[in-house]
């Protein structure tokens, strides 16, 4: 298989990413139904950090219908952070991001893209708002403890990395009267 072949290829099952990722536009994951990946980092799961990130999200209201321990191959992670490939800090960052494992986890509800990189905070903890996860949990962007999609684009892209279908999990929220009106 050579490297662009291999580039295309969906890390998490075989299927081919461009494959998949049109399926999931056809199931039409926008309005309530739009859809973030959300991944607490080796850093955040040494540091006991999943509870408290899965609880904000989850009180702020979001819909859980993804989540996995698991530690990501150095493959998947390079097709992950494929953008950033040139940048000089690359090669820590895979190292960092494959040093452990990750609780990857996908977020369901309106706007939940945007609104969790809010609730992230900026790159650079320094840079992050108190209230924040990095504004209250790291100091240093090389250990910045969780990652958020930053567009519907690239969390369809990286759901169909992180996740097979059937890993995803559609369940009748008894409380969405009360979260939308
Ligand atoms: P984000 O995670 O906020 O989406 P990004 O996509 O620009 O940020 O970068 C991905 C990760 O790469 C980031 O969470 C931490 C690492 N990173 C970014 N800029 C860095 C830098 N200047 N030095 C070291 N690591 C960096
Ligand atoms: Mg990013």
């Amino acid at each position: 298989m050579g490297p662009k072949r291999r580039s295309q290829r969906n890390l998490c099952d075989g299927e081919d990413v461009v494959v998949k990722r049109a399926r999931i536009e056809e199931s039409g994951w926008t309005g309530v139904n739009e859809r973030t990946f959300i991944a607490v980092k080796p850093d955040g799961v040494q540091r006991r950090l999943v509870g408290e990130i899965v609880r904000r999200f989850e009180r702020k209201g979001f819909k859980l219908v993804g989540l996995k321990l698991m530690q990501a191959s150095e493959e998947l992670l390079r097709e992950h952070y494929s953008e950033l490939r040139s940048k000089p800090f690359f090669r820590g960052l895979i190292a960092y991001m494959s040093s452990g494992p990750i609780v990857a986890t996908v977020w369901q509800g309106l706007d939940v893209v945007k609104t969790a990189r809010k609730m992230l905070g900026e790159t650079n903890p320094a840079d992050s708002l108190p209230g924040t996860v990095r504004g209250d949990y790291c100091v240093e962007v090389g250990r910045n403890v969780i990652h958020g999609s930053d567009s519907v684009v690239s969390a369809q892209r990286e759901i169909s990395l992180w996740f097979r279908q059937n890993e995803l999990q559609s369940w009748e929220d008894n409380c969405s009267h009360w979260i939308y009106n």
